[in-house]
């Protein structure tokens, strides 16, 4: 792969985009090398359970990540499953960033196991774009043990294209003048931002590839997804992306979701996991003293389908009372109607410490509920015990409130949105149409 691309033109490819190959999975690997070669699967335990990574061997089977466990057993049945261990990921996690950092301190973790790095100030040092890559490459498989694959262009997003096409083991080069060769036959999902709603809505309209989509008149695309959505899959579509490698915090959230072992309708039982949910990431939040503005819900229906809402309150918020409160009325708006397999809520638009607003803005009541809160929280790390509001402890038998997902009736995961599943998995699910009320 790497030698086919290597004479290609890399001017002003500037932008690299780093992917490690079948990360969790190769991680395992590592430690164990009797699996080098065979298909291992990460995940997937439970009969809940999702894949969270596949090794290149399994994939060849048909294996994926976000498959069933039982899906991913019945397509390779010789496959090692093996449960996730998150502490080894996030420490190859920091250390392959690490190397990132040592070619350019712009660096733009996208997830646990990816990064954009704008390479323009390290070209003197370290050689061209392409030169660049290699000498990651190279460092990432000699000090880790794990390979990775990366795209370099001249943009964010077509350098993520790049990587996705290397991969595994590879490096391809995207020039300015190849760009929409390699582009506009593409299927039309792969526009950063389109899922499977939006996905649909282009191919009523007769729009199946890239090219169509550049084509498409502006106005047909801002009638279909409005303007916003529109003007920013058009210049996609034409290769066009001003996004810049930001080294600030990627915007971080902390969220907490919970699988029903049997889907729920019962709206009561999803109020009292709503509070829960709400209650866990309220608490984190104060641990780590951040708040946020925007709190989030997800809900995942029996078929699987994905639903999110969000809303951006006026002062940012770390009391379970507001948190809960803005869930609630997310999901009573939303009102799926259906069987229920997985509800989640998130806060979204951390800062550091308190909301100066704060005390203007709001009244009596929430000041009650935060005080309320920090008591609890005190004497829980007082006493030890897990101070759950009345209404959770009522009629809750059903629900252990922990963060170690211990019930034996539900799995909570709890997580921040730089590390682990939880954030890969939001990443995917992000869509214009499927988030009206998301403010832009
Ligand atoms: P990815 O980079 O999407 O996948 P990968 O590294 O396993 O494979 P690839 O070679 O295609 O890059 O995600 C990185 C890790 O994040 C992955 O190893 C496990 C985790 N993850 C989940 O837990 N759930 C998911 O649905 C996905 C997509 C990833
Ligand atoms: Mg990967
Ligand atoms: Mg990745």
């Amino acid at each position: 792969m790497e030698r086919a691309h290597q004479e290609q033109d890399d001017c002003g490819c500037t932008i690299l985009h780093v992917d490690m190959d079948a990360f969790f999975a190769s991680v395992e690997v590592r430690r164990r090398p009797e699996l080098r070669g065979r298909p291992v699967v990460v995940g997937g335990a439970g009969p809940r359970g999702v894949v969270s990574s596949a090794s290149y061997e399994a994939r060849a089977h048909g294996v994926r990540s976000a498959m069933p466990g039982a899906q991913a057993r019945r397509l390779r049945p010789q496959a090692v499953f093996l449960p996730p261990d998150m502490a080894a990921y996030a420490e190859a996690s920091r250390a392959v960033m690490g190397i990132f950092a040592d070619v350019t301190p712009l660096v733009e973790p996208l997830s646990v196991d990816e990064a954009f790095l704008d390479v323009a100030g390290a070209l003197r040092l370290f050689g061209r774009p392409t030169a660049i890559a290699r000498h990651i490459r190279a460092r990432v498989s000699a000090e880790q043990g794990l390979t990775c694959s990366v795209g370099v262009a001249a943009t964010k997003f077509m350098a993520k294209l790049a990587s996705t096409r290397a991969k595994p083991d590879g490096m391809l080069v995207v020039s300015a003048e190849n760009a929409l060769d390699f582009l506009h036959p593409l299927p039309v999902d792969a526009l950063w931002g389109v899922g499977d709603r939006t996905a649909d809505v282009l191919r009523r309209l007769g729009l199946r590839t890239v090219a169509d989509v550049a084509e498409a008149p502006l106005g047909m695309l801002r009638q279909a997804l409005g303007d916003a959505a529109a003007a920013q899959l058009h210049a996609l579509a034409w290769a066009r992306d001003p996004r810049r490698v930001s080294t600030e915090r990627v915007e971080k959230s902390t969220g907490a979701e919970t699988t029903f072992d049997v889907d729920v309708m019962d709206e009561d039982v999803i109020r009292r996991t709503l509070l829960a949910l709400a209650t866990t990431v309220g608490e984190r939040l104060r641990k780590a003293g951040h708040t946020g503005r925007t709190v989030a819900i997800k809900v995942r229906l029996t078929d699987f389908s994905t639903l999110s809402r969000s809303r951006t309150l006026p002062t940012a918020t770390d009391v379970a009372r507001e948190i809960f409160d803005t869930a609630w009325h997310l999901y009573q708006v939303l009102n799926p109607g259906e069987r229920i397999r997985l509800v989640g809520v998130r806060v979204e638009g951390l800062v550091e410490g308190d909301d100066t607003g704060r005390q203007l803005a709001l009244g009596e009541r929430e000041h009650g509920w935060r005080d309320a809160e920090r008591a609890a929280d005190a004497a829980a790390a007082r006493f030890g015990a897990v101070v759950a509001p009345a209404s959770l402890l009522r009629g809750a038998g059903s629900m252990n409130h922990s963060t170690n997902g211990s019930a034996a009736d539900i799995s909570t995961l709890v997580g921040d949105s730089n590390l682990g599943p939880d954030r890969v998995v939001a990443e995917r699910d992000f869509d214009p149409l499927s988030d009206p009320l998301r403010p832009s």
